[in-house]
């Protein structure tokens, strides 16, 4: 068994816990936020059975799109405190992590 963590963007995650409940994939939704961009996105945790882990993959690869988003760059970031124009950064799509499972009970 596995766990798959998938931090997608907020704007895909309702699309994403549909085409999950409609494959009868069971996946945990939890807020969270960038540690760049400081902005709201959407973790799953999915645990999944080995041979279902790439059905899992696939879906989060449909559903999820990149997109380019602007940010001011905090003082630090930038060489003279004057410049503070927004940079453009692209946000993936999906950043995914597979983990083994040791251990899986539902009391
Ligand atoms: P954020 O940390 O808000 O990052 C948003 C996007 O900003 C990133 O997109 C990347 O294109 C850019 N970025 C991040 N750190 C940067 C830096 N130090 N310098 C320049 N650009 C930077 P993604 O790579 O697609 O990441 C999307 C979100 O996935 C991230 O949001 C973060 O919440 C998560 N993430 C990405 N890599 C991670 C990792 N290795 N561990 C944990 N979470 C990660």
């Amino acid at each position: 068994m596995k766990m798959i963590v998938a931090i997608i963007q907020d704007k895909d995650s309702a699309e994403l816990g549909d085409a999950f409940t409609n494959a009868d994939v069971r996946a945990t939704k939890l807020s969270s936020t960038g540690g760049f961009l400081r902005a709201g996105n959407t973790t799953f945790l999915i645990g999944v059975e080995n041979e279902k882990v790439q059905d899992v993959l696939d879906i989060i690869k449909e559903t999820s799109h990149a997109r380019q988003e602007f940010m001011t760059p905090p003082i630090s970031m930038t060489a003279d405190a004057a410049i503070q124009a927004p940079i453009e950064v692209q946000v993936g799509g999906a950043t995914v992590f597979i983990l083994p499972v040791e251990g899986f009970h539902r009391f």
